[in-house]
């Protein structure tokens, strides 16, 4: 088990003070080695020294994906090719992918603090593990192999499709920790089922779930399909990838690493800072990376962070679970509306499968808000009264959360795509 007591567990004042003098370091290093941000500070009157607190974080230059679009592929590196030793890279739906790297610091970093996550959430080196994340240039597969590899579990490097398979391998191999997205998850268990296996069956006890929201609801899904404590872990490839912030075994939220991340939450409007306890932009920087330290990128995620000290003895902050992307909110009719919030919704519904998709579209001027269900296999029925009422009931129960109408519209059990990565879930055709 990985649990660095001496930095997950420390005392508030201590932290911050390792926190500021990482943070001057990483300032340091930026400015002298990346010709942009050096750029970005002369613009706006700021030096390496100016950083004396750790509130000064905020006289630095946010940064968005674009800046790292924008330098495609090495122009925010802060070390040379010679001293990294991986790339990465997040697929991005169009044009050039974005590229980070890693020194072979950042990758004891980095797989140190994946193995902190999956400590936290119980896994040890008698858990035989199965990958069922994409290898590649995704960081969840190889991210979490090393992690897991530090940890000393058993692993089996199984990669994501293939999910009859998968199925196999678990039961052959004795599966006992599985590592996947959400969706994926869920798709296994139907796969497991159609193939006359029940997932309560596997030896599989705990799940380790990150790369994608899922709400509260989806997670008890999961659990109650898959009879396994069903934990969330969050990262981002810009950052480092998973090992961000993962959930203990004693009370929900997800510690952050707080040693080498420093947090703050933001009005994605206006970029005022928030307070603890207020929903905002998670805007992350990271303190000890060598290759890639971007400042104050800003990752779009909504949340809110928890400073109250956890049962399981960390005294890190904890995040909430992610409501969604600011850039995945959608305003319908004039309503902000996440896909977050339909999805809760859905959950609550006995006769639906958590298998849906939003579809937005406009009618003339007008959004149109349309959500597509699947029925449950013992609920599918031709009975047209029946249907109708099923979808009445979703649709009041949404107007009462949302405040806004949707059309629902259920379809067939397995007529939705499902996915062996991370789920699509709103098409928008506006
Ligand atoms: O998804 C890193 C990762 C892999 C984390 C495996 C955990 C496990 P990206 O592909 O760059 O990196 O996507 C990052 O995915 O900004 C969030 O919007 C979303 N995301 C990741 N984890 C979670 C989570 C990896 N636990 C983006 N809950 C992030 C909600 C998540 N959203």
């Amino acid at each position: 088990m990985i649990w660095d007591k001496q930095h997950e567990c420390m005392d508030r004042k201590a932290l911050q003070e390792l926190q500021l003098a990482r943070l001057q370091q990483t300032v340091e290093r930026v400015y002298n080695k990346v010709p942009f941000y050096r750029e970005a500070f002369d613009k706006i009157g700021v030096k390496p020294q100016d950083i004396t607190s750790l509130q000064d974080v905020r006289k630095l230059p946010l940064t968005t994906k674009a800046a790292l679009r924008d330098n495609y592929p090495y122009g925010l590196f802060a070390a040379s090719l010679k001293e990294t030793v991986r790339i990465h890279a997040s697929s991005g739906t169009t044009g050039k992918p974005i590229v980070v790297g890693y020194t072979r610091n950042d990758m004891e970093t980095w797989t140190n603090l994946v193995a902190r996550v999956i400590s936290m959430a119980g896994v040890t080196d008698e858990d035989v593990t199965q990958i069922c994340f994409g290898y590649g240039f995704f960081t969840g597969g190889f991210g979490l192999h090393y992690g897991m590899e530090r940890v000393g579990a058993t692993v089996v490097p199984a990669s994501s499709g293939n999910t009859e398979k998968q199925i196999m391998l678990m039961k052959d191999f004795g599966t006992t920790a599985l590592v996947s997205t959400p969706s994926y998850a869920l798709y296994m268990a139907e796969v497991a089922k159609n193939m006359g296996i029940d997932p309560k069956s596997l030896p599989v006890r705990v799940g380790l779930f990150g790369g994608e929201p899922c709400t509260e609801n989806m997670s008890r899904e999961i659990q109650e399909q898959w009879g396994i404590k069903v934990t969330d872990n969050y990262g981002l490839t810009e950052v480092m990838g998973p090992g961000v912030a993962g959930e203990c075994c004693e009370e929900p939220g997800m510690h952050i690493n707080e040693d080498h991340f420093l947090v703050e939450i933001i009005d994605p409007v206006t970029e005022e800072p928030l307070e603890y306890g207020e929903e905002g932009e998670l805007v992350i920087t990271p303190l000890t990376k060598e290759a890639f330290p971007v400042l104050r990128y800003r990752t779009r995620d909504i949340t809110v962070l928890n400073p109250e000290p956890c049962r399981c003895g960390r005294t890190t902050v904890r995040m909430k679970k992610i409501k969604g992307r600011s850039d995945d909110m959608l305003i319908i009719k004039g309503v902000n509306v996440f896909p977050s919030q339909i999805e809760a919704v859905l959950m609550q519904v006995q006769e639906t499968a958590p298998h849906y998709q939003i579809v937005v579209s406009k009618k003339g001027f007008l959004d149109e808000l349309e959500i597509k269900v699947e029925l449950r296999p013992e609920w599918f029925t031709d009975n047209y009264k029946e249907l109708l009422a099923i979808e009445e009931k979703i649709h009041r129960y949404l107007r009462k959360i949302l405040g806004i109408g949707a059309k629902v519209t259920l379809v067939a059990p397995n007529s939705l795509e499902r996915t062996t990565g991370k789920a699509k879930r709103v098409v928008d055709l506006r």
